[in-house]
């Protein structure tokens, strides 16, 4: 599926990366929108399919697991086997080289994937967990998970959990459901970046999700410039909004920026 072409302006664009060149803290937050470029669908994009009658709130919660593990499971196996077969995007690389060329950077992430440490990307705060690591949800022991690649496009509505080698509770994903706490120190860390930089890239969010969503304001109150990137209408404002795909935009950032 190919994504619309960026609607920005070279006003908008230079404006950017003049801010970009000249930050010595930049901080990017990045959601689902950055790896739909990888192939992999958004949480509140058009809905793919089997799943296409739930929303992430109903299945990513303890209380849905508890209820129909089955139904969850089979959810995170199929989206395992979508982000095994995925690779980083120019979205992701562009965003290694930012963190080369900055004198200063941390990237937040949303994102579950692992497609920016797969990029090569170092200092990353990972807010939501991480998909392909299986956590027990009894003893709490982490493990790689198992992928079955033929879910990508074969997805099975219900599938039983993994047991746990040790203590044989069922296994669930590593990854932060809606109601739990965020990793110990994660948001700390988040915060304390977006109240110190000078320019916040807020790329392929939407937003909706807390307390991540609260680190742009924050960012913004503390003084940083905030530069949206995001193929919806999403700037709240006071941000500079560059309207296109984060694969397109962000490498065209990087190489008028440097
Ligand atoms: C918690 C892991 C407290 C699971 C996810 C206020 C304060 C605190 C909490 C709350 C609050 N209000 C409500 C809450 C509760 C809740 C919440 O925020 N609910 C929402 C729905 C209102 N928050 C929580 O429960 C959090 N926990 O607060 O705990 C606590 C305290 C004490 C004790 C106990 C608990 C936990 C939230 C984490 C949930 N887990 N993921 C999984 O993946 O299965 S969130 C999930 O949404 C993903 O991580 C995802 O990254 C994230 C955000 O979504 P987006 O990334 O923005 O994706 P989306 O599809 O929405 O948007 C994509 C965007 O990209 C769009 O704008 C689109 O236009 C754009 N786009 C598309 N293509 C492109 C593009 N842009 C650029 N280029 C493209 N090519």
């Amino acid at each position: 599926m190919r994504l619309p072409a960026a609607d920005v302006s070279d006003d908008a664009l230079d404006d950017a990366a003049r801010a970009l060149r000249d930050a010595r803290r930049v901080v990017a937050l990045t959601g689902a929108g950055i790896s739909a470029d990888s192939g992999l669908p958004t949480f509140r994009g058009a809905k793919n399919g089997l799943w296409q009658r739930f929303a992430p709130e109903d299945l990513a919660t303890p209380e849905a697991f508890a209820r129909e593990p089955d139904l969850v499971w089979a959810w995170y196996q199929w989206r395992r086997a979508l982000v095994a077969r995925a690779r980083p995007n120019a979205g992701h690389v562009a965003l290694v080289e930012i963190e080369r060329r900055a004198p200063a950077f941390t990237l937040v992430t949303q994102n579950v994937d692992g497609l920016h440490r797969a990029a090569g990307s170092r200092n990353v705060i990972t807010l939501h967990g991480e998909l392909m690591t299986d956590r027990c949800s009894g003893c709490g022991n982490e493990t790689p998970c198992d992928v079955d690649p033929s879910f990508a496009d074969a997805p099975v509505e219900r599938l039983d959990p993994a047991r746990c080698v040790d203590c044989a509770a069922p296994l669930r994903p590593a990854v932060v459901w809606f109601g739990e706490r965020l990793p110990a120190g994660a948001l700390e860390a988040a915060a304390e970046a977006a109240s110190a930089a000078e320019l916040l890239l807020v790329v392929g969010t939407s937003g909706v999700v807390y307390p991540a969503a609260a680190l742009a304001p924050l960012a913004q109150r503390s003084g940083a410039r905030v530069i949206v990137i995001n193929t919806d209408p999403a700037a709240p404002p006071g941000m500079l909004e560059l309207r296109g795909p984060a694969s397109e935009l962000l490498p065209r950032l990087v190489s008028l920026a440097w």
